[in-house]
């Protein structure tokens, strides 16, 4: 029968009888990741208003979720990382005492399933047999985190399996709280591998596979036992030869990972090919063959919807029309669904993602500009094989990005490890709209983890240095802005798929077959370097602007570089001090 208990695990059933006793559910559901499960719960949060089925016949398999308006996006505000100690945490971190924090939280989430039902889900995080994969079990009494687990997770009794009796599980538990934004705290333990989120129902906060276990918690873990969890895609590239090169690349919240992990080459290309490994996480370890070797620890993509369309991003296009679930988009009268930037004429009258009648005059947008779709990873066309292997892809090239209108050109190689680890760590980016406030202004944002870093960032900067002795064949490490605008505002770069001359220029860097000049950033493609042929109105003079270093920017930069370092100054390790000393002797 379906929701009875699955496991006999003796850690897991003593805790989910602890908790069970705490929130007080009147049912306790144990879910098995099977199909006809995800159908009979698709139905009953069809029933309950959770779900919104969609035209089935233009979308297979898709529903539509409305969140809560005040619920939309990930509240840094409202995240805590509860080491024993702040210095643990570290500045970029909001920390709390966590016996403190632990009794307060359970005080909000006492009787609070009262007249409803707590999920079981037991998840693992990689595939089967990686010496990475590991295991969580979230309480929640939220539908549509059981059904979003199951597509962003392996969700199930491969969880059990891989358990086996031990007890060493992520404990997660959520609670709805009626999403009271007063009551909402998104708070990690990781000393004890716990989890508890109350108050919200958004992805990034209640997903807690996602970033609160695969990043705060794995980074945390990572720094204990030697490996990297790290808010990066990973990409493979296929030459026409059929050379397949991997590349990991950390960029900040919405601002093009899914749409790079998931390139389809222009007409100049090919031949070529992109594959997707993962499109916003990656474990990454040092593997005995000398190599870093990553792993994607998710099984589905949860992503941000406006500005999909055929041209930003035709595979993810294909990838959403089935099997889909939509969070905060609009609908149209006959439940297709609609987003701003999916075509240029909007339908004449939609349904907005609050469920207001919407039409082209109307002010607001109609889609909320962080509304998401979750979508299994096998329903996208470029998928890798590899994504299954429990060994992983050995990388080659690691890119940190970032949105910026100025300063930063579109690309340069950094001079050696420890230069890139200074690159990463000063990456600035402009805000977006996947967390909660300041939308547009430039904040520094190491490594793109500001947010997920699970310790002390000046602690974590030192545990990139230190992985660097464990490897024969380090990747070589990149910055890249596809964002850079010209003086009347426009983009420079025509981005999405003419994105991969940047990457061929990055993979005949790795492999010793492009050229380069030396600037004080780093190594510059020259014109000559880069495949440009066939991009239409491209001249060598906006090239010229988008490889420019302004040196009146670069003051500025390093003014705002300095502000965090002088934030993280006691946990800093000193190479990266000199390497902004040597960088400020080049400029
Ligand atoms: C995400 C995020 O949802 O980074 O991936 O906010
Ligand atoms: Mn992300």
């Amino acid at each position: 029968m379906h929701g009875t208990r699955n496991t006999n695990n003796r850690a897991v059933v003593e805790w989910v009888e602890e908790m069970a006793r705490l929130c007080k559910p009147d049912r306790i559901y144990w879910c098995d990741g099977s199909q006809e499960e995800k159908r009979e719960l698709l139905e009953r949060g069809v029933a309950d208003g959770v779900f919104i089925k969609l035209n089935q016949e233009k979308l297979p398999g898709c529903y539509l979720h409305r969140s809560n308006p005040n619920d939309v996006a990930r509240v840094e505000h409202c995240t805590y990382i509860c080491t024993d100690t702040e210095a643990e945490a570290g500045p970029t971190n909001n920390w709390a005492p966590p016996r403190e924090m632990k009794q307060r939280l359970y005080g909000l989430a006492a009787g609070s399933m009262k007249g409803r039902t707590m999920y079981v889900i037991p998840y693992l995080m990689g595939p089967p047999g990686s010496r990475l994969a590991r295991v969580g079990i979230e309480l929640t009494d939220s539908i549509y985190v059981v059904l979003n687990m199951g597509i962003m997770t392996r969700m199930g009794g491969i969880a059990y399996e891989q358990l086996g009796d031990r007890d060493d599980f992520n404990r997660g538990l959520h609670c709805m709280l009626d999403v009271d934004p007063d009551k909402r705290f998104i708070c990690h333990f990781p000393r004890e591998n716990l989890i508890i989120s109350v108050g919200s129902a958004y992805g990034g906060n209640v997903l807690l596979g996602k970033k609160c276990f695969a990043l705060r918690i794995g980074s945390y873990l990572g720094k204990q036992e030697g490996w990297l969890a790290e808010h990066m895609l990973i990409l493979g590239i296929e030459s026409p030869e059929g050379e397949k090169t991997y590349i990991a690349a950390a960029l900040p919240s919405a601002c093009g990972k899914t749409n790079l992990a998931m390139l389809v080459p222009p007409s100049r290309f090919k031949g070529w090919k992109i594959w997707t490994v993962g499109d916003d996480i990656a474990w990454m370890w040092p593997e005995t063959d000398g190599w870093l070797h990553a792993i994607n620890p998710e099984t589905g993509y949860f992503g941000v919807v406006p500005g999909t369309n055929q041209q930003s991003n035709p595979n993810a296009m294909r990838m959403i029309s089935h099997d889909t679930i939509y969070t905060n988009v609009a609908i149209t009268p006959d439940l297709d669904v609609w987003w701003e930037g999916k075509d240029k004429q909007p339908p004449p009258e939609l349904i907005d993602w609050q469920g207001r009648p919407w039409t082209p005059e109307s002010k607001e947008k109609a889609a909320h500009p962080n509304s998401r779709f979750t979508a299994p990873m096998r329903n996208n066309p470029v998928l890798a094989p590899e994504v299954e292997d429990p060994h992983g892809v050995p990388i080659s090239a690691i890119i940190f990005g970032a949105r910026r209108a100025a300063t930063m050109p579109l690309v340069f190689q950094a001079f050696d490890w420890i230069h890139g680890v200074y690159v990463g760590a000063t990456l600035g980016s402009e805000m977006t709209a996947a967390a909660v406030g300041g939308a547009g202004q430039v904040r520094r944002d190491p490594m793109a983890m500001l947010p997920f870093c699970g310790y002390n960032m000046g602690d974590y900067f030192r545990h990139w240095l230190l992985i660097r002795k464990r490897l024969k064949y380090p990747p070589a490490i990149f910055h890249v802005n596809w964002f850079r605008k010209d003086q009347h505002g426009h983009f420079l770069w025509p981005g999405f798929g003419e994105n991969i001359r940047v990457l061929k220029w990055i993979v005949d860097r790795c492999r010793g077959r492009a050229g380069a000049i030396e600037s004080p950033l780093g190594w510059l493609p020259e014109a000559k370097d880069l495949d440009l042929v066939g991009l239409k109105g491209f001249t060598e003079e906006r090239l010229d602007h988008l490889l420019s270093i302004n040196p009146e920017e670069w003051r500025r930069e390093l003014l705002l570089q300095e502000e965090l370092f002088i934030k993280l100054y006691s946990h800093l390790p000193k190479e990266l001090i000199f390497q902004r000393e040597l960088l400020l002797a080049r400029l």
